[in-house]
C-alpha cells in the first residue's frame, strides 16, 4: 500500500534530555536528507545511524542530531522510516518538524504509525492494540498479557477458532455445491451439531479466562462503604500508604468521593472512598450519599467497613442488605478496640486501618475473588481487551443460533449463515474480516481438485 510521508514527535512534551522524531513513508529518507548536513542519507544502508546537523532554509544550524535509517520492508510500518534523535525540549523538535513539513511531510494523526503497520500487514489488530497496553502497563501481569498479545498469541487463538468455524462451513459448502461428490460426508444437521457444540465450549472457556484478563488489564473498580466514622478513609489511606483522605473522629468527614489507585500485589485497585451512609438533614452530606449509592452500583467490588469496637447497628444492617448480591468483602475495622461483631454466615476480614494490621488478609481475599492464579502461571493467551471480549460474545451468540437452527432441522444453508456471522465476528477481533477473504480461505482449505 502507498501512503504519504508522515512525521511526529514520539517522545512526550516537556523538557527532557533527548527527543525522538519519527518519519515514515516513501519520501522519508529524501525529505530528511533535504534538511540534514553530514552525509548523504539517500545512499546509506538500512539500519544505520548517522551523525550530523539539521539546518533550516537559510542554512542556519537548528540542532546537532543522530539520524537512523530503516529501509522498507523490515521496519515498524514496513515503509521507509527515519528517526531523528535531537536535543530535548519542545522548541527544537517543533522547528525540525516544521522543516520536515515544509519539505513535503505531513503531521501524523494519533496512532497513525501503528495503523500503517496494521494496514501494511505487519501487525494484526490485536497486536496493534497491545502496543497501547504496553505503554500503559503498571504491573508485571499487565506487561505479560500485553507482550503475549504483541507476540501474536491472541491472533493464533482467534485464528484457531476461525479455522474450526471454517471447517464446518467448508464441509457444508462442498455439500451444497458438489452434491455429486460422494466422498464428501453428507453434512446433515446431526453431523454439524457436535462440531458447533465443541466450538461453543472452546469459546466459553476463553471467555471465563478473559474475566481474569480483563481485571488485570483494567483493574478492579472498588468502592469503600460503611456508616460514618467506621474508618473508611483510614482504610483508603492505609492501602495507598498516603494521607490522601481526611480522617477525623467527627462523623460525616468525607463528603465527596475520593479516588485513588493502588497496585495490590500486581492487581490494580481503582479505589473510591465514599461519604458514610446515614439518614441526614445536611444537604451536602446527602448529595455525597447519593453519589455513594451510584458508586456502589457501578463497582466491581464493594468493601463494606464495619466497626468492631461497637455492636452492629441498624445502618450496618441496611448496608449489608443493600450489597447482599454484590461481590463484596466485609471488613471489621478497629479490631484493636474489640471484637463486637460476628456475622453468622458471612466471613469478616478483621483489620485495624489505623495501625496497619490485617491488610494482607484483605489483599489475599481480593485475589481469591478475582484472580485465577493458576491461569497466570501458565504461559498462554488470555484475552483482556473489552473489544475482543465483546466480539467473542457476538461470535458465540451466532454459534448458539446456528446450533438452535440445527436442533430444529432448519435447512443447512440457513445454519451456514449464522456460522459465517460467527466467523466474521472473530475476524473483526484481528481486523481481517471481509467476504472475499472467506472465499479464498475456503478454497485454500479445501482441496477440491483431488
Ligand atoms: N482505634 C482505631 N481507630 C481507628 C481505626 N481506623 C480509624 N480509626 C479512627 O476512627 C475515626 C474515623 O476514621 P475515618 O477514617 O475518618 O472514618 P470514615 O469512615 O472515613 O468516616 P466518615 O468520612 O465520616 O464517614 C478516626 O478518629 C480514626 O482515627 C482503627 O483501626 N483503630
Ligand atoms: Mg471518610
Amino acid at each position: 500500500m502507498l501512503f504519504d510521508t508522515i512525521v511526529a514527535k514520539t517522545t512526550a512534551n516537556g523538557t527532557s534530555a533527548i527527543n525522538l522524531i519519527r518519519v515514515s513513508g516513501d519520501e522519508s529518507i529524501s525529505i530528511v536528507n533535504s534538511i540534514f548536513s553530514g552525509v548523504n542519507l539517500e545512499n546509506k544502508d538500512s539500519h544505520t545511524v548517522h551523525y550530523g546537523f539539521i539546518k533550516n532554509e537559510k542554512q542556519e544550524q537548528i540542532d546537532e542530531v543522530l539520524v537512523s535509517i530503516f529501509r522498507s520492508p523490515k521496519t515498524f510500518t514496513t515503509e521507509d522510516v527515519v528517526e531523528i534523535t535531537c536535543h530535548g525540549g519542545n522548541f527544537i523538535a517543533n522547528e525540525i518538524i516544521k522543516l520536515l513539513i515544509a519539505n513535503g511531510a505531513r503531521l501524523a494523526e494519533n496512532g497513525e504509525f501503528t495503523k500503517r503497520a496494521y494496514l501494511n500487514g505487519r501487525l494484526d489488530l490485536t497486536a496493534a492494540e497491545s502496543i497501547m497496553d504496553l505503554v500503559n502497563a503498571k504491573t508485571n501481569n499487565q506487561l505479560k498479557i500485553a507482550n503475549s498479545q504483541l507476540k501474536g498469541d491472541i491472533l493464533k487463538l482467534i485464528e484457531e477458532l476461525q479455522n474450526d468455524c471454517l471447517d464446518i462451513i467448508a464441509n457444508i459448502e462442498v455439500n451444497i455445491d458438489y452434491p455429486e461428490y460422494d466422498d464428501v460426508i453428507e453434512m446433515t444437521n446431526e453431523i454439524v451439531i457436535p462440531n458447533i457444540e465443541f466450538l461453543i465450549k472452546k469459546i466459553d472457556k476463553i471467555l471465563i479466562e478473559s474475566e481474569t484478563g480483563q481485571i488485570i488489564r483494567d483493574g478492579i473498580k472498588t468502592v469503600i462503604i460503611g456508616r460514618p466514622n467506621v474508618g473508611k478513609s483510614s482504610l483508603l489511606n492505609t492501602l495507598i500508604k498516603e494521607d490522601k483522605a481526611i480522617v477525623t473522629e467527627i462523623s460525616g468527614t468525607t463528603r465527596d468521593l475520593i479516588e485513588a489507585e493502588l497496585n495490590l500485589e500486581g492487581i490494580i485497585l481503582k479505589l473510591i472512598d465514599t461519604a458514610g451512609i446515614r439518614e441526614t438533614e445536611d444537604v451536602v452530606e446527602r448529595i455525597g450519599i447519593n453519589k455513594t449509592k451510584k458508586a456502589i452500583s457501578e463497582a466491581d467490588l464493594v468493601l463494606l467497613v464495619l466497626d468492631q469496637s461497637s455492636k452492629i447497628t441498624e445502618e450496618d444492617q441496611q448496608l449489608l442488605a443493600l450489597t447482599k448480591d454484590r461481590t463484596r468483602i466485609i471488613i471489621g475495622n478497629k479490631i484493636d478496640m474489640g471484637k463486637e461483631i460476628n456475622l453468622e454466615d458471612e466471613h469478616i476480614i478483621n483489620v485495624s486501618a489505623k495501625n496497619n494490621v490485617g491488610i494482607e488478609n484483605l489483599a489475599s481475599e481480593v485475589k481469591r475473588l478475582f484472580i485465577n492464579e493458576e491461569l497466570l502461571q501458565k504461559d498462554y493467551a488470555i484475552i483482556s481487551n473489552t473489544r475482543h471480549i465483546g466480539k467473542l460474545k457476538e461470535a458465540k451468540l451466532a454459534l448458539v443460533q446456528a446450533l438452535e437452527a440445527s436442533y430444529n432441522q432448519i435447512p443447512i444453508d440457513m445454519v451456514e449463515i449464522d456460522l459465517r456471522k460467527a466467523w466474521s465476528s472473530l475476524g473483526e477481533i484481528i481486523g481481517e474480516t471481509s467476504n472475499e477473504d472467506l472465499i479464498s480461505t475456503l478454497f485454500s482449505k479445501f482441496c477440491l481438485g483431488k
